[in-house]
């Protein structure tokens, strides 16, 4: 059986037509064939007898054959693991949620186990009564369900000054999407009562995490009252012991820096604390030697994740998925553009579904491949009006010291034989 493509518009006449199609010259995607397959033909093993019963995995890993979809870390990037990063293998993931097994982690001082019998948070500060919260205290709080991204600021941080790793799970793969349940940030602020704190507008919330590095960072109020998270739950079930167990703060749409794991106090400050994760890290210095601070938000960005370095065309010519990844600090994606040709065309692409505030958009571009060469490329819009900048147009604002935001227009070469390659286009 064979899908009778014809053009880059398979109709439902098309696809039931099937192997008959073949002789009139449709475009053959794969290898199978109806006639003498014995995948078709003959009883194979895995019908020949049973299988695994209902209770052979308690808790279920992925099968054996996607054992290559797993997050891999650089080792040259950091002198070990413990205050590292790792990748989201993004060019095997399709759809917008990101599985927690395989979403990146990012330490300072390596995961901690903490238990929920030994959890405890504490509100301090500026607040009417310090509190401090169990885990069970914070389960009888109202909760809310959301969809967020988390990228760290240092995602694409190594491509600043040319193109360097090769796949985009290495270039754009410090990112990870979940649906969170938790309490909002302000119904806890709220239960220690703000009067004390009187104008909020110039106040601050200290937040840090019960790791070693405790992860430090101020966040102003009005973002605190505004749509963070103490979250308790990603895609329904425990936080993992990597992403912050039993609790961390969701702040949705900024660097994930501030997305502190472990989250174990919240002091609400007349000032921001200046503290090592938001002096010497996290600014971004500029051409002239001066740093650039307060870069919480994530600007609007996009990756081809398929076909990419590590998701080469295998399949030979004719119809072609080309797809990938959206996502912006500021809001909702509307658009995503694709190049062929390094950016001198662009086709939109069709979004999976209509771009949700701060968190990842699915993009496809349904279309046909003969083996042509491509210069292969993504430009995402949002809501603000925003377009994702080239390489260079960022560079000529930001100078080349930069490491953090990162959000230039990616390039992967498609060659002849489909495979892939990170060059730079700019
Ligand atoms: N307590 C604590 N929180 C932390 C960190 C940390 O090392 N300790 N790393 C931060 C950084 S730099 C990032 S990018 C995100 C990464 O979240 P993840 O490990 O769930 O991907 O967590 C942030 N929160
Ligand atoms: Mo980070």
């Amino acid at each position: 059986m064979t899908f009778g493509f014809k053009g880059n518009k398979p109709s439902r006449r098309q696809f039931l037509s099937g192997a008959a199609a073949v002789g009139a010259g449709a475009l053959t995607a794969t290898g199978a064939k109806a006639a003498g397959d014995p995948l078709i033909t003959q009883v194979q093993d895995w019908a020949s007898g049973t299988g695994d019963g209902v209770d052979a995995t308690p808790y279920g890993l992925p099968i054996e054959f996607e054992s290559d979809v797993r997050r891999r870390n650089v080792e040259w990037l950091t002198a070990d693991t413990i205050s590292s990063i790792n990748f989201t293998p993004i060019h095997a993931l399709d759809g917008t949620i990101t599985p927690q097994g395989c979403a990146f982690e990012r330490h300072h001082s390596g995961a901690i186990e903490l238990k929920k019998s030994d959890y405890r948070l504490m509100i301090n500060g500026l607040v009417d009564t310090p509190l401090v919260f169990t885990y069970a205290d914070l389960e009888r709080f109202p909760r809310e369900n959301r969809v967020y991204f988390c990228e760290c600021a240092a995602n694409t941080g190594m491509e600043w000054a040319g193109s360097q790793l090769n796949g985009a799970q290495f270039t754009h793969g410090m990112i990870h999407n979940m649906e969170y349940s938790g309490v909002t940030l302000r119904t806890l602020l709220e239960e220690a009562g703000l009067n004390a704190a009187g104008d909020l507008k110039d106040k601050w919330v200290y937040v840090e995490g019960a790791d070693a590095s405790s992860n430090g960072r101020s966040i102003p109020m009005e973002k605190a009252l505004d749509d963070c998270l103490v979250a308790f739950k990603a895609n329904g079930e425990a936080l993992r012991k990597e992403h912050g167990y039993p609790v961390r703060l969701v702040v949705p749409g900024w660097e994930g820096n501030m997305w502190v794991k472990w989250l174990r106090r919240i002091e609400v400050t007349d000032q921001a604390i200046e503290s090592r994760e938001e002096t010497s890290k996290y600014t971004d210095t500029l051409a002239d030697g001066t740093s650039r601070k307060w870069t919480w938000e994530m600007d609007a960005k996009s990756v081809v994740t398929s076909p990419s370095p590590q998701a080469p065309i295998r399949h030979g010519h004719g119809p072609l998925v080309i797809t990938g990844l959206a996502w912006s600090g500021r809001g909702a994606i509307t658009r995503v553009d694709v190049s062929k040709d390094g950016g001198k065309t662009w086709e939109t692409a069709r979004l999976a579904a209509p771009g949700e505030k701060m968190a990842l958009t699915r993009f496809y571009l349904d279309t046909t491949w003969n083996g042509e060469e491509m210069l292969l490329q993504s430009r995402a819009m949002d809501e603000t009006g925003y377009v994702q900048p080239t390489k260079n147009e960022l560079r000529e604002v930001r100078g080349l010291n930069s490491i953090y935001h990162n959000n230039c227009i990616q390039t992967w070469w498609i060659k002849e034989d489909g495979e892939a390659e990170n060059v730079e286009v700019s």
